[in-house]
């Protein structure tokens, strides 16, 4: 049996996302530990994927060239801006237990965006990148005192089926914990590389990874665009972006969502309030 295989047979999903589990089985840390990522199906139900899909092909139809091949939405916004179904997967409750425990029990959010991909190469190319080495303090991936540790974790949300074949999501498995830099010359995803595992599945899936794994984006050749959200977490201290959010834009968040939104800090009680920290 493949780990694909695996993999399907273990977490064949709840039908539904009402179905939801306080925190990951050990068939899936098992697979996360092991893999690097793990896929979690139904993570979305099909009303949020009606809702999502409405309000990104407003986004599109606003900001993208019809004739473009792909296109990023990055760094004029983030997809908070998009709308409550778009800040409520912040805390997915189909999806919280996972990041609970893969970075921690204050999970902070990163920085997220959105690519749609047509045909051919994702915005940033057919190239590999990341990997457990050499070491990157801001994506390690480690195991201490019993528990998983991602410096950075990523929710990878099909908008749109991604069937075999089609291209999409490629993974290294295991590469998380490489003891050797991945070999430049195997980086290019243009031509089958036996190393690199696609990892399909239908719309409302999740592709949970590691930075630390060693991925990239598959080119693409489904017959529908390729819609993905990328919602990024880092345990509470630690910033991969440069950018942090501000949460009063947004008055409709909860308490834990606007918790999530905090600066990087280690969560001390006396600490200043989001808005009134001292430049030093
Ligand atoms: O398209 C993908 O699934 C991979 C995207 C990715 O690796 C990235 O945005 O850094």
């Amino acid at each position: 049996m493949t780990t694909a295989t695996l993999q399907e047979s273990i977490t064949s999903a709840p039908s539904t996302v009402s179905a939801v589990r306080s925190e990951m089985t050990p068939e899936e840390r098992y697979l996360f530990d092991l893999q690097g990522y793990l896929v979690v199906p139904n993570a979305l139900s099909a009303d949020q994927l009606r809702v999502l899909n409405a309000i990104m092909d407003e986004r599109i139809a606003a900001e993208v060239d019809p004739e473009s091949t792909q296109h990023r939405f990055f760094g004029t916004g983030s997809l908070l801006g998009w709308g409550k179904p778009y800040r409520d997967l912040l805390d997915n409750p189909r999806i919280l237990p996972h990041v609970m425990e893969l970075v921690g029990p204050n999970p902070r959010f990163d920085h997220d965006y959105a690519d749609i991909i047509r045909t051919g190469h994702s915005p940033i190319g057919a190239t590999l990148h990341g990997g457990g080495a050499p070491y990157d303090e801001s994506c390690y991936y480690t195991h201490r005192d019993g528990r998983i540790r991602c410096g950075l974790m990523v929710v990878a949300y099909n908008l749109h089926d991604v069937h075999p074949g089609d291209g999409g999501f490629g993974a290294v498995p295991g590469s998380h914990k490489a003891n050797y830099p991945f070999p430049q010359q195997w980086k290019g995803l243009d031509h089958r590389n036996p190393c690199v595992t696609p990892v399909t599945g239908p719309a409302g899936t999740a592709i949970l990874f590691s930075e630390a794994m060693t991925h990239g984006a598959l080119p693409w050749h489904g017959k529908q665009e390729r819609r993905t959200l990328f919602y990024k977490y880092s345990p509470a201290a630690i910033s991969w972006s440069a950018n942090y959010y501000d949460a009063s834009k947004y008055p409709d968040l909860t308490e834990r969502q606007r918790a999530m939104l905090e600066a990087p800090n280690a969560r001390y009680g006396h600490r200043p309030k989001p808005g009134e920290a001292t430049l030093l």
